[in-house]
């Protein structure tokens, strides 16, 4: 009886091939992805934000292979494809955080830009190799973001998938370029590609660089919660395991050269984001409230996109796509889930982490205009 069970889990099986997986999104995608029954080949060139305590739970789960290499690396994405023929390769492998990108450009582009072209050139040679079903039912997906649509202002409405692109940062520049590259596949050689534009993601696993982990971080250590310009840019957050999901249905449904806008409804000023975990440290970590007396305004970001907001309502209305948690729900787990685990977080302390927030924090004095 257990071998006809596994024998019929296993003829469902499909194999993606994901990319980043050992960084923030990426990483609860490929446990969400393992634990619905798929099986994940996993390649990371594991950077600074590549983190293999973050697939802790499948370190030896048969159906998680992890693979150390570039997306920009032909033959190890090639040899990849023939050995294990996926049924799609989810792209999530970036660089991925703007104040680096301002400080750092090159890598970005050389990742974001030139490595997206290459795998997605090495996909297509492999997709030409494939017949009937293999070649229908083939998919390529890029995961990238709200930014490259640039910035809004208060009154304007959010984000649709014909909004044009207007990319302000580096990153988002870089971003911008290779969707255009998704989408030309598709159009001049019919290559079966779906691209993602998601808003703010915040949970488990997510570098502490970025607003949310490193405002939890900061303030667990007594240390100032730099909050860049007036903190009334807005953001429009989403729970990171709801995006996963939306990822999964894109795959499963989602209709080959489209696009698909993912968003939270859920749009907030940064000042509101710090005040609310500032709220919940109080309650969850008494001993050093009240968390708010850390806030200091600091020197603003250098071309600060003021506002972001994702119009969801093709992926709600044509996938059947719903969001599971509030900010509220999503914050608050967010929150529990640093505080328990604490030997993660020790482990990110690495030298370059320190280096990076002397680069990025310490010219940045702070700015009692705000
Ligand atoms: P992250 O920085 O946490 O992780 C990126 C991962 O990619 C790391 O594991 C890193 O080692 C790996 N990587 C970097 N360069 C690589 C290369 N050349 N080859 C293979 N692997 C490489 O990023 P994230 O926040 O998880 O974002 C994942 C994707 O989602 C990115 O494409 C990003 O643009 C997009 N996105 C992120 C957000 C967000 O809020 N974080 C929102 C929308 C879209
Ligand atoms: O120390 C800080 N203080 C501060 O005020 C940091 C790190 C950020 N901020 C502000 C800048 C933004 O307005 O908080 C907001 C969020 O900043 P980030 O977490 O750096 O995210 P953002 O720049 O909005 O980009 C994120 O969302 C879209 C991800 O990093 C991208 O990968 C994704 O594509």
């Amino acid at each position: 009886m257990y071998f006809v069970v596994e024998h019929q889990e296993k003829a469902l099986q499909q194999t993606i091939l994901v990319t980043g997986g050992a960084g923030f999104i990426g990483s609860n995608f490929v446990l969400q992805s393992v634990g619905s029954g798929d099986r994940v080949i996993n390649l990371d060139k594991l950077t600074y934000a590549g983190n293999l305590e973050n697939l802790q739970q499948i370190r030896s789960h048969p159906d998680h292979v992890f693979v150390r290499g570039g997306i920009e690396d032909n033959d190890v994405v090639g040899q990849l494809l023939a050995k294990f023929r996926p049924t799609a390769v989810v792209n999530f492998a970036a660089e991925s955080h703007v104040d680096r990108s301002i400080h750092g450009p090159e890598e970005f582009v050389l990742t974001n830009l030139l490595g997206t072209f290459r795998i997605l050139d090495t996909c297509l040679k492999h997709w030409r190799t494939l017949k009937g079903q293999a070649r229908d039912s083939f998919r390529f997906l890029q995961v990238s973001t709200d930014e490259v649509y640039g910035s809004l202002s208060a009154d304007e409405p959010g984000f649709r998938e014909q909004t044009p692109y207007s990319p302000n940062s580096p990153y988002s520049a870089s971003k911008a370029g290779a969707d255009h590259l998704v989408r030309a596949y598709f159009h001049t050689y019919g290559m079966p590609v779906l691209t993602t534009n998601c808003s703010n993601n915040y949970g488990p696993f997510q570098f502490p660089e970025k607003l949310i982990p490193l405002m939890i971080l900061n303030a667990l250590e007594g240390r100032s919660l730099p909050v860049y310009g007036d903190g009334l840019n807005v953001r429009d957050w989403l729970y990171v395991e709801d995006h996963c999901e939306a990822i999964a249905l894109v795959l499963e449904k989602g209709r080959p050269g489209e696009t698909y806008n993912v968003g939270g409804e859920s749009e907030k000023t940064n000042l509101e984001v710090v005040d609310v975990i500032c709220t919940i440290l109080d309650e969850l970590h008494v001993v050093s409230a009240p968390h708010r007396n850390l806030i200091q305004y600091v020197q603003d970001r250098p071309g600060h996109d003021r506002r972001y907001a994702i119009d969801c309502s093709k992926l709600k209305q044509e996938l059947g796509w719903q969001q599971r948690e509030t900010f509220a729900t999503g914050i608050r787990k967010t929150v529990a889930w640093y505080l328990s685990h604490q030997q993660w977080i020790k482990n990110i302390h690495s030298a370059e982490y320190r280096k990076w927030i002397d680069t990025n924090y310490a010219g940045r004095n702070a700015n009692c205009e705000a």
